[in-house]
């Protein structure tokens, strides 16, 4: 079975899981780095009131022994404190839809004209356990040299312009945890700050831009032969599966269609002094492209953007019906966020990073990281010796 996992879990249940199968032995479950993930998935500027009573701290319950993966099934564990599902004083009916919510369709859908019944599952807490299983395969990225930066582009009309490289990501990395709002540019930080308080001052809500790049993907990861094998498409559906997304982009997205193919493809040269880097030695001067062509990686860097809808729980409310009574009313109000961009980054990092490490176990395959990172050395070995010719193929 290829790398892959599930959720389960509400909001104000006992606890949040993300079930894990498919990943080799010997992958570092480092449960620091995923508490660390957890913690940033919590912050950000603009987070309400739920995350001052939320410590999320995981739980390695199967498929690990002492920090290292074994090949079965790896069971997280994130425990809820705000736990009251069936309390029906403290978490009551909801029957009035957010207008942006899933509360109508979910009622619909399932018969009910409460609104919590969908709402409890529907709702971004549930990210805490994609966050998880995300920062567990970052162990097994790490060991092939791949690393994913996640940050904030914009908030609401709030942008910063700054370029993410190969050169300069680390230092984009350490001006991220500097920023409130997790944006790599302390100027755009400030403006970024002031729209998510004027929004709070408006009883409102805002959006805004998050990206993930990912460094040291040589070409080749993903594939073209079936459209679901797509690398592409499965960040995007990774991407716009997270909740409040609303568009997402590989490289130049949805700019790509107002220009001449000259201006948007990536001239393709060969630098033999680079030759010994995931590219191969096939450098670019720009990645337009966003690292994947074909639906596979082509050793440039992988860009996903992700466009994030204002969280749909406004404190001025909106105008809806009551699903019994079916008479106008004002959308019910749950303790929520004015902004949960920077959260949002964290979960695209992680959703990303686990699509990566899929698409890299696909090509590679192996049961134990011995196995992946030595079958990872020959794959790049056979592609620097191209053209094979008789004498290379006998090389073991
Ligand atoms: C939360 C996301 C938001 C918060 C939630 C915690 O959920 P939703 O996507 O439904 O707007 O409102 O907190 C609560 C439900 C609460 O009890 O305050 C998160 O990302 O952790």
């Amino acid at each position: 079975m290829p790398l892959h996992y599930q959720t389960a879990g509400e909001s104000h249940g006992p606890a949040l899981i993300a079930l894990i199968a498919g990943l080799p032995a010997g992958v570092a479950i480092d449960a620091e780095f995923i508490n660390a993930e957890l913690r940033r998935r919590q912050g950000g500027y603009g987070r309400g009131g739920r995350q001052r009573i939320e410590t999320d701290v995981v739980e390695v319950l199967t498929g690990v022994r002492r920090g290292l993966s074994i090949g079965s099934p790896i069971t997280l564990r994130v425990a809820n404190k705000d736990n009251r599902l069936d309390d029906l004083a403290k978490t009551p009916p909801v029957h009035t839809p957010r207008p942006g919510h899933a509360d109508l369709a979910g009622s619909v859908k399932y018969l009910t004209t409460d609104c919590r019944e969908t709402l409890e599952r529907a709702s971004a807490r549930e990210t805490a356990a994609r966050v998880a299983a995300g920062a567990a395969t970052r162990g097994l990225l790490r060991a092939l040299g791949i690393e994913v930066f996640g940050f904030v582009r914009s908030i609401h009309q709030a942008a910063t312009e700054v370029d993410v490289t190969e050169g300069n990501w680390r230092e984009r990395l350490a001006a991220r945890e500097a920023s409130d709002t997790y944006c790599p540019d302390p100027a755009a930080t400030a403006r970024q700050e002031a729209a998510i308080h004027q929004a709070k001052v408006d009883k409102t809500t805002v959006g805004g831009v998050i990206e993930a790049h990912v460094f040291g993907c040589p070409p080749g990861f993903g594939s073209t032969m079936d459209w679901r094998d797509r690398l592409d498409g499965r960040l995007a559906a990774a991407a716009m599966g997270i909740q409040a997304i609303k568009a997402v982009e590989i490289g130049l997205g949805a700019a790509c269609a107002g220009r001449f193919g000259h201006e948007v493809h990536d001239p393709i040269a060969f630098d033999p002094a680079r030759i010994d880097t995931p590219s191969l030695g096939f450098v670019r001067a720009t990645n337009h492209a966003g690292g994947t062509e074909g639906g596979m990686t082509n050793g440039a860097p992988v860009v996903v953007r992700a466009a994030m809808k204002p969280i749909s729980t406004l404190l001025r409310g909106m105008p809806s019906v009551n699903l019994n009574t079916k008479q106008a009313a004002s959308s019910d109000y749950e303790r929520s966020d004015v902004c949960a961009v920077s959260a949002a980054s964290v979960v695209l990092e992680n959703v990303v990073a686990f699509e990566i490490a899929r698409a890299a176990l696909e090509k590679l395959g192996g049961d134990s990281m011995t196995e992946v990172v030595d079958r990872y050395q020959r794959y790049l070995r056979f592609a620097r010796m191209l053209p094979l010719n008789d004498a290379s193929a006998s090389i073991a």
